[in-house]
């Protein structure tokens, strides 16, 4: 089994008009998969690119619900609205896959899992794996979630991925982002690290400077390695273009151009 986090500047341009999507690119990962399918199971989750960030922020989702009624009324309608917004972006993804012949499956996340605090506090997968069973390609996405602590938080893909990754032990991880991979640096400054082992993701943490208080210089690429880390304890980890065709494809087969990680 295989899980594709398509990032979501992989499929919309997170600085364009809102709720933008890249049918193109979202079309060539459908026919990419579909050569494997169903040879291979798959799972895949997306990310909010212009979808969903947007209402997260105006409506300060991630401050939770607070005692005072007309606050907390004004989250609990962003919350919604958010939600309402992953779900728009998701339905491209499951028309774009379904024109591709492949039986994905919408699973909204809001409804599989409870955060603590943004993190994953409990999550049933029992629909999840029985989909996996049936043939399905369960599709689920960064999302907005019950949280013990806050009342309300967001959850983000990557989050999802290290959950599902950690409960179904998958044979790979695949990362789709907008560079090629992993770089000693920033992009287009380092070279591009073609090969990884795991023990070696601690020191590559510090040459990119990611302190312990999360300060990420190299977008978002931090949290990546950290979660890496935990996933490569038991699947491979691969990090690939996915605007680029054929990359997806290279990392399935396992020779393809992009970062690997093994454990
Ligand atoms: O783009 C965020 O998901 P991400 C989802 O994976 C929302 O962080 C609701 C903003």
């Amino acid at each position: 089994m295989i899980i594709v986090k398509v990032g979501g500047s992989v499929f919309s341009d997170k600085k364009g008009e809102p709720e933008n999507f890249d049918h193109e690119t979202v079309r060539n990962i459908a026919k990419e998969i579909a050569k494997f399918y169903p040879r291979e199971n798959f799972i895949v989750v997306h990310g909010g690119g212009s979808f969903g960030h947007p209402e997260a922020k105006k409506y300060g989702i991630r401050d939770g619900l607070p005692e005072d009624w007309e606050t907390a009324n004004f989250r609990r309608i962003g919350f919604t609205e958010t939600h309402q917004a992953m779900l728009r972006a998701n339905s491209e993804f499951i028309k774009a896959f379904v024109r591709e012949g492949l039986p994905a499956f919408s699973v909204s996340t809001s409804s599989v899992f409870i955060t603590e605090n943004g993190e994953v506090a409990y999550g049933d997968l029992e629909v999840v794996e029985r989909l996996l069973e049936l043939g399905f390609i369960p599709v689920l996405f960064g999302d907005v979630s019950i949280d013990l602590a806050k009342g309300i938080d967001i959850l983000s893909g990557d989050q999802i991925i290290t959950y599902l990754a950690k409960m179904l032990e998958p044979d790979k991880v695949i990362f789709l982002m907008d560079v090629d991979g992993i770089y000693d640096g920033k992009p287009g400054e380092g070279g591009l690290i073609q090969s990884l082992s795991r023990a070696e993701i601690g020191s590559l943490l510090e040459r990119l400077h990611c302190t312990a208080a999360g300060t990420d210089v190299t977008g978002g690429i931090c949290n990546k390695l950290e979660e890496a880390k935990k996933i490569a304890e038991h699947s491979e980890v691969w990090f690939v273009n996915g605007k680029v065709p054929g990359r997806l494809s290279g990392a399935i087969r396992g020779d393809g151009f992009g970062t690997r990680i093994k454990g």
